[in-house]
């Protein structure tokens, strides 16, 4: 595919609530857009790096930078997404700035021959359960409204956020309260080796799985705690490429794996851990980052994978913005639709796109 350029659009997205977790608060997205386009296609990219690197070492003005400067001169003449994992292969790191320009060359490619990225990923479903994904907040009685609030909506799993702090005592109050749920925590790294004692005051909790206690490089701590706990240790951060899957998967450091494809440079790379984790029998689960409607509509794809056998963080658009980029997903009986159209399925909605633009800069390629 002959592409004659690319759009890097840099918008701010206000979210429906602050959502806290153990290493910030966010109040806005700082999203960076990434549109390629050539002659009748285009395809749309969302980097899901945040304003500072507080999840991991990314960051979004660091990303475009990458982008500008150091991806998009390596493009070829002909492109392809298969051909960008080996073309993106000598700059070392940014693994979400590389898979938002692959996710909007994917969604180009695929638009032209009017394959869904759901077909594309090998999907098996058309509807997926939606988890959702709830933030540290500052009183009990104030998480507890929140959680009734979403299991009303329907959300089939809850996730609570914890940091040192907060975790137990919140988890103890929406199991009273809630009973039997789907109920699992994510702790964003913010605890040490020596907290193992600590974290198995969890098992009784009957959790479906605790999500990154330890640092992103301490697969050895998440072994120790592996064979410790009860809980099922479940990877995010730690998960930054397929091979980085197997050693946690051979080490024992977990037992189930969190997929985003931002993380893990793309969802070709993605669909890779999928498949490696489906032949070890280790469950799967769609991550989130916040994502627009772009992000969500390629989500929801990889979501509906056969090996992604847990719910995901894949909820509806207005449990994030007000007005999503794009057409609003929503929740039907605790599921939600994967998009079938050609690419993504899903596109800005021009107002939306341009009421929240801050700046947007055209790189033309040779
Ligand atoms: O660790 O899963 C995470 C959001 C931003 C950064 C990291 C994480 C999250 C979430 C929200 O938990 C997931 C979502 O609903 O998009
Ligand atoms: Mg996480």
């Amino acid at each position: 595919m002959k592409l004659a350029g690319v759009e890097l659009r840099r918008i701010r997205m206000p979210l429906v609530t602050p959502f806290r977790t153990s290493f910030g608060t966010e109040v806005d997205r700082e999203v960076l857009l990434v549109r390629v386009f050539g002659d009748e296609v285009e395809g749309w990219g969302e980097c899901v790096a945040a304003a500072g690197p507080l999840y991991s070492a990314e960051y979004v003005n660091g990303d475009e930078q990458v982008i500008r400067d150091f991806l998009l001169p390596r493009l070829p003449a002909d492109v392809t997404a298969r051909g960008l994992g080996a073309v993106f292969e000598p700059v070392r790191g940014h693994p979400m700035a590389k898979a938002a320009v692959e996710m909007a060359v994917l969604d180009a490619e695929l638009r032209l021959s009017g394959m869904s990225y759901a077909a594309y990923l090998g999907a098996t479903r058309t509807r997926v359960p939606a988890g959702v994904s709830v933030g540290i907040m500052d009183s009990i009685p104030e998480l507890l409204d929140a959680v009734a609030a979403y299991l009303q909506q329907g959300y089939a799993r809850i996730k609570l956020k914890i940091e040192p702090g907060w975790d137990l005592e919140p988890v103890r109050a929406v199991r009273e309260r809630f009973g039997d749920i789907l109920l699992q925590v994510d702790a964003n790294a913010a605890y040490r080796r020596a907290d193992l004692r600590h974290l198995a005051a969890l098992d009784p909790f009957g959790l479906l799985l605790i999500e990154q206690p330890l640092p992103e490089d301490d697969l050895l701590g998440h072994a120790r705690l592996a064979r410790a706990l009860t809980t099922p240790i479940c990877l995010d951060e730690s998960i930054v490429s397929a091979r980085a899957a197997a050693d946690a998967i051979t080490l024992g450091a977990c037992s189930i794996v969190n997929v985003k494809a931002g993380r893990v440079g793309g969802y070709l790379e993605a669909r890779r851990i999928h498949d490696l984790c489906a032949a070890h029998g280790v469950p799967v689960w769609c991550g989130g980052m916040l994502e627009t409607g772009l992000g969500r509509a390629a989500n929801l794809a990889f979501a509906a994978l056969p090996g992604c056998t847990l719910p995901g963080d894949v909820s509806a658009s207005d449990r994030y913005y007000t007005r999503d980029l794009t057409e609003p997903f929503r929740l039907a009986d605790g599921l939600m639709s994967v998009p079938s159209g050609p690419g993504l399925g899903v596109a800005p909605l021009p107002d939306i796109l341009h009421e929240f633009t801050e700046r947007t800069d055209v790189v033309r390629l040779p």
